[in-house]
């Protein structure tokens, strides 16, 4: 069946010389399925866009709808012409409300690392399959120099069709940089983090799907027998494969020849090992959901299980999404998710925004409205949850300042305070320490020039006990071995 669309292609652009042809493909609702059926689906290589109780929303040519019929799923047509239905959005657009294009976030990237330099910069991660750079946008003070504080990664469009995934990336770099005079939590977030954006992993595809076949998800690699395209989340290497993949270059999930064959993988790939993010946000349409790793089977056991199941809880507050883990939605091998948490350690989230792939552009402003406050929260989170990982090391900790720090042991006791596992309690204990410590050494440094204000701080730490005892015990055994405290001050350490 596949082979016959090709070959009617051809004798289309032969018969007609058309510049360009396309079977139609329709957005439908297939119900009567079983959850066993629906991961069929996506193990076959559908293109399932949605799945809910007894139904899966699948995009497919009209051959297909007969053949669930047929084999008695009924089917509902949601949106009947995809193509005709997007380009009908795309000419309702307005001057203000307007889908980016790979040239407009382009000239609109490079404007804010030119308008606000002191604060960002822009630079090319890589080349697409086509030759495209890959942008991305580093948000922070000194952007010219990478410290020692802690990093976020925020990503858009690895699908070529979902575009609203441009636009919360863009519409978060604009709140930080246009709000940052002006905005005291803003500038505090900035200062004390380094956030990258990169809007449009997959620029190729987006062109192909603005210009030319507006479902097209994969990028625009030429496979070899003739067919285009791999799809980005499938061909990140950790734990690539053909589950909820396909190694058919057909399928709209082929995975590629190998992990990492794609280009614009491996520019976030390299991305990633060069900052070494604590937290991600990977932006997808559509379903309304927050997903976190692991994706690649059912059941596979998460050290950070707790603090995925918190954040994604946080960031649902912000947005009204479903929390859950990936493969719950359906197992599938080589996402981005699972590389960032497998290999890199980062905590890895995928937002699948909205209620279809592309709503009118008028809605543009409301679902980043929803969504940017939660973008904020991991940002923030990157510093806290985000240093009881492997992915926060040392030397972020030994940076520290100490509302920083104080932030991070709040985050952290409050959600581990009473953790029953021994082995994930041991190890949260390791990093608190490590944290309090740094603390510690700041508020010693404050005691030694006689102010109190660090400490004072730590004192409202709240539930936080366990950390008070640590920095207590530090400031005690330095005042044992030689630093000079004033009496009344040592008192009050002392009785804390
Ligand atoms: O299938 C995908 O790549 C994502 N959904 S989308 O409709 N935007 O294509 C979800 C990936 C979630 N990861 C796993 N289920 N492993
Ligand atoms: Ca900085
Ligand atoms: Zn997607």
């Amino acid at each position: 069946m596949k082979r016959w669309v090709v070959a009617a292609c051809c004798a289309f652009s032969l018969l007609g010389g058309a510049a360009f042809s396309q079977e139609i493909k329709s957005l439908v609702r297939v119900k009567k399925l079983t959850s066993k059926q629906v991961t069929q689906l996506v193990q076959q290589g559908y293109d399932v866009a949605k799945e809910g109780k007894g139904f899966a929303e699948v995009v497919i040519n009209k051959d297909e709808i007969n053949d669930f019929v047929k084999k008695g799923h009924p089917v509902k047509v949601l949106i009947d012409d995809l193509d005709r239905y997007i380009q009908q959005i795309q000419a309702g657009q307005t001057k203000s409300d307007r889908y980016y294009t790979y040239d407009t976030a382009t000239a609109q990237l490079k404007k804010w690392a030119k308008d606000y330099s002191h604060i960002c910069r822009v630079e090319s991660i890589g080349k697409s399959y086509e030759g495209r750079d890959i942008w991305a946008l580093k948000v922070s003070d000194n952007p010219e120099k990478d410290e020692a504080e802690p990093a976020a990664l925020i990503m858009g469009l690895h699908h070529a069709r979902e575009w609203p995934s441009v636009e919360v990336p863009m519409a978060t770099i604009k709140k930080l940089i246009e709000e940052y005079a002006s905005n005291g939590e803003v500038k505090k977030l900035v200062d004390s983090r380094e956030v990258w954006f990169v809007p449009i992993v997959n620029p190729d595809g987006l062109i192909y799907s603005q210009e030319k076949s507006r479902y097209w998800r994969k990028n625009r690699r030429a496979n070899s027998g003739g067919t285009y395209g791999v799809d980005l989340n499938r061909n990140y290497g950790y734990k690539w494969g053909n589950v909820g993949a396909s190694s058919s270059g057909y399928s709209d999930t082929y995975h590629g020849t190998g992990p990492f064959s794609e280009p614009e993988a491996c520019a976030m790939r390299d991305l990633a090992l060069r900052e070494k993010f604590q937290a991600s946000i990977s932006f997808h349409t559509y379903s309304e959901l927050i997903l976190y790793p692991f994706g690649y089977g059912y059941n596979i056991p998460n050290p950070d299980q707790k603090i995925f199941v918190k954040m994604a809880g946080d960031m649902a507050n912000f947005n009204d999404y479903r929390p859950q883990n990936s493969a719950e939605l359906y197992p599938a091998m080589g996402d981005s998710d699972d590389f960032f948490y497998g290999d890199c350690k980062i905590l890895s989230f995928t937002f699948e925004l909205c209620s279809t792939f592309i709503p009118s552009a008028s809605q543009i402003d409301n679902f980043c409205n929803q969504n940017v406050p939660a973008v904020i929260y991991l940002i923030d989170k990157a510093g806290t949850y985000g240093l009881v990982t492997p992915s926060g090391d040392e030397e972020l900790i030994n940076a520290l300042d100490v509302d920083s720090g104080l932030n991070a042991l709040e985050d952290v006791v409050s959600l581990f305070g009473n953790e029953a596992d021994i082995n994930v309690r041991n190890e949260v204990l390791t990093r608190v320490e490590k944290i309090s410590l740094r603390v510690a050494e700041l508020v010693n440094e404050d005691l030694k020039n006689g102010s109190t204000e660090t400490w004072q701080k730590v004192k409202e730490l709240p539930q936080a006990s366990l950390a008070l005892s640590f920095i207590r015990n530090r400031v005690m055994f330095n005042s044992a071995h030689g630093d000079f405290y004033r009496d009344d001050i040592l008192e009050e350490v002392k009785n804390s």
